[in-house]
């Protein structure tokens, strides 16, 4: 069994964060490892508290299970101060990691603020060069581009100038998610030869929180078990689709995914 490694925010509701990450990874047949960067005060209604963790918290948690465990592929996830990306920075510089998977989390489904401008800034220039792969949704995209993207066209030459910007130490794919485009859910991959476009038709739920963490664990847990990036998006974006479409109907905001939609619990067998 591969391990794979979280490094994101705890968010107690289960939507999003390493408990999404964690249920991931199980769903998806890897063993789940996890560091946490901030502990949320948060609903499916809204973010309320963050209580970011410091860099010791945070490399005393790493250290141990990069000591203990071969690490298949690791998912980041929210970082929110430069100490944190200064710590990450520094362990993926002395430590060759492989498969990296950075979902690039700037503010909440909610629309909280999960990180600073400075940090922000910092996390773009300093941890995006060691991805392999980066998942920045339309919005995101805006903040590392700097403008607007409004179709799939402006998201394809989005994703190209991006993998160009961030490739000056090995090559970094960079998939753009289109789902709050209008015209339908299309995502739009760049990984350093071709532009590679992912439709699927949009669905209509309140139960999206958590899925760019979701989505971002599903793609590390795939590479992690050997597909190439392409496939693993596929496969990440079915799984993403299937955990949405069995939602379970909670809470009375943007509810969570069911990610063990393909598993029968033992009280449903008898
Ligand atoms: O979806 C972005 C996100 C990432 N990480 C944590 C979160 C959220 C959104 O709520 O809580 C911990």
């Amino acid at each position: 069994m591969q391990t794979v490694m979280t490094i994101a925010g705890f968010d107690p509701s289960g939507g999003a964060g390493v408990l999404a990450d964690i249920k991931t990874i199980a769903a998806l047949g890897c063993f789940g490892v996890a560091a946490i960067t901030s502990i949320t005060s948060q609903n499916t209604r809204g973010v309320y508290t963050a209580y970011h963790q410091s860099e010791d918290v945070l490399r005393g948690q790493i250290l141990p299970l990069l000591d203990d465990f071969e690490i298949a592929a690791v998912k980041i996830g929210m970082l929110p101060t430069t100490e944190q990306i200064k710590v990450v920075v520094e362990l993926l510089e002395r430590v060759p990691l492989k498969n990296i998977v950075i979902d690039p989390v700037f503010q909440s489904t909610s629309g909280h603020a999960l990180i600073n401008i400075e940090a922000r800034q910092f996390l773009i220039e300093s941890l995006l060069p060691y991805a392999d792969v980066v998942t920045p949704n339309l919005s995101e995209t805006e903040v590392l581009l700097g403008i607007q993207c409004n179709s799939v066209e402006e998201m394809k030459a989005a994703a190209r100038v991006l993998s160009f910007r961030f490739s000056q130490k090995k090559q970094v794919a960079i998939l753009v998610k289109g789902g709050h485009l209008n015209s339908g859910a299309t995502d739009v991959l760049f990984d350093g030869e071709n532009e590679i476009e992912f439709s699927s038709s949009k669905l209509m739920s309140r139960h999206t929180h958590g899925t760019g963490c979701t989505l971002a664990s599903a793609i590390a847990s795939l590479l992690a078990q050997g597909l190439q990036l392409s496939d693993a998006i596929q496969e990440a974006k079915e799984f993403v689709r299937g955990a949405i479409q069995h939602a379970p109907g909670l809470g009375k905001g943007k509810g969570p995914m069911n990610h063990f939609f393909n598993y029968v619990p033992k009280s449903s067998i008898i």
